[in-house]
């Protein structure tokens, strides 16, 4: 196929960092790949961004018609290293020239081993702690629940309104949202059921209040007794990026511990610097018993944990827990790259600097546009919730023309929520502060026009 443009032939922070459109978008070329998409990828797989990507690093992503476009997105929280980090790039292809697989079922190698370790030093509480890893967020999450009903001899699970969980069956009943997650998948999982979340703009609770609610709610609809496990995002992701009232995890990890209840924290959009801190739960003074973790924890590639107590962890009997692929050894050198770079490069600290830009810009614009409800969220995990301004109901509508219109200026933005109103900035802790101010600029002048 010929070409006018000159595409990179590698990402990572090497790539040009500028926001730069050679076409509307999508490009003929992108156009054409997303026909052919269209005509052989199942209808239900969606796609946000008009673009067919070749390259991307640093805080861009360059298309097949030679757009680039500023990364506030980071493909959902997974390249918080950077796309195509080089340290990762470099471990990823030496593992590769090594060996590709050999089922850690069948003959472990080291890699996973030191993933594990990692794990287990890295998350939080200084008990005895072990870690399983699969493929994916909604595995992880589902190995957990496995654990966690095999270690108490219970059943119950308790997820919370605005829940995201994944796509599998388990997952998909802990996950709140009907459209676009579940609607016509069931019948779910049983034996899960659903507590209110606190969300401060919203509920207008103390975290003691909303935590008490909760509580109330399962102590009579389920008993302590009957009850596994509680599972939380400490700030939940796809349900709009909303960050609970101080006091309401602890009350919820304190009930869970007075009651031999499994206190899971899945921090597979959360986990790994995304915050300000290596885990969420640390901002909140909490000590999950598991914890789940995917996306940010290997740069890109398909890796997933479950970390937790040792005795907990250990209650699955010899050959309950696995996967062909868990753990895959290039997922695995990817991952100690990734967590190399998490901790020497203190990406923590990279991430509350961003978090400071985005809070104090997206508060300016907070103060000057009521349909700006809120302006939450910790580190480079910052969002905005819009409504109408004299009702407070949110304006999804509002949302979706905004995002479109960051978009199509070269802005790649994700929208989430309960009621698809809320704008997320979750862009790579490899993105340059002058991307990052123009990317809001460029939100700035879409939103007040829209
Ligand atoms: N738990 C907290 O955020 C994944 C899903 C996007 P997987 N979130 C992005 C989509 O529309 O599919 C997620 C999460 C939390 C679990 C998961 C699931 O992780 O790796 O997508 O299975």
């Amino acid at each position: 196929m010929s070409s006018t443009v000159t595409l990179p032939t590698t990402g990572g922070p090497a790539l040009p960092q500028r926001r730069h459109l050679v076409t509307s978008l999508p490009g003929p070329r992108s156009q054409e790949i997303i026909d052919r998409k269209a005509a052989a990828v199942a209808a239900g797989v969606g796609h946000s961004v008009p673009i067919a990507a070749v390259a991307a690093g640093g805080g861009v992503v360059v298309d097949v018609d030679g757009n680039s476009l500023i990364d506030l997105g980071s493909g959902i929280a997974v390249t918080t290293v950077g796309n195509a980090h080089p340290g990762v790039v470099a471990a990823v292809q030496e593992q590769a020239a090594r060996f590709t697989h050999t089922c850690f079922m069948i003959s472990p190698y080291e890699q996973y081993v030191a993933v594990a370790e990692a794990l287990n030093r890295l998350t939080p509480g200084g008990h005895a702690k072990k870690s399983a890893l699969f493929n994916s967020g909604a595995e992880a999450v589902e190995n957990a629940v496995k654990i966690a009903r095999k270690a108490t001899g219970r059943q119950a699970v308790v997820a919370f309104d605005h829940a995201y969980h994944g796509r599998t069956n388990l997952t998909m009943a802990l996950t709140a949202k009907s459209m676009p997650y579940k609607s016509g998948f069931g019948p779910f999982a049983s034996e899960v059921y659903r507590a209110p979340m606190s969300y401060p703009f919203r509920d207008g609770l103390s975290g003691a209040d909303a935590a008490a609610k909760a509580l109330s709610l399962i102590e009579k609809q389920i008993g302590a007794e009957n009850l596994a496990a509680v599972i939380i995002e400490p700030i939940q992701g796809e349900g709009g990026f909303i960050v609970p009232a101080d006091g309401f995890l602890p009350a919820l990890a304190d009930w869970c511990r007075e009651n031999g209840v499994v206190f899971i924290a899945d921090e597979v959009q959360t986990g790994f610097a995304r915050t300000g801190a290596m885990f969420a739960s640390e901002l909140f003074g909490i000590v999950p018993d598991l914890i789940t973790t995917a996306k940010g924890i290997a740069g890109g590639m398909p890796l997933a944990a479950v970390t937790g107590r040792a005795e907990i962890m250990d209650a699955a009997h010899t050959g309950g827990l696995g996967g062909t692929y868990g753990g895959n050894p290039l997922a695995c050198a990817a991952a100690l790259a990734a967590i190399d770079a998490f901790e020497n490069d203190d990406l923590p600290a990279r991430a509350r600097a961003i978090g400071d830009v985005l809070l104090e810009r997206l508060g300016a614009l907070q103060a000057a546009d009521p349909r700006i409800g809120d302006v939450r969220g910790r580190g480079a995990m910052v969002a905005a919730e819009f409504v109408d301004p004299a009702t407070g109901a949110p304006d999804a509508a509002l949302t979706a023309a905004v995002a479109k219109g960051c978009i199509a200026e070269g802005v790649i933005v994700l929208t989430c929520g309960t009621y698809g109103n809320v704008i997320r900035f979750l862009p790579p802790l490899s993105i340059g502060d002058d991307l990052l101010s123009e990317g809001l600029d460029v939100l700035a002048g879409v939103l007040a026009r829209a």
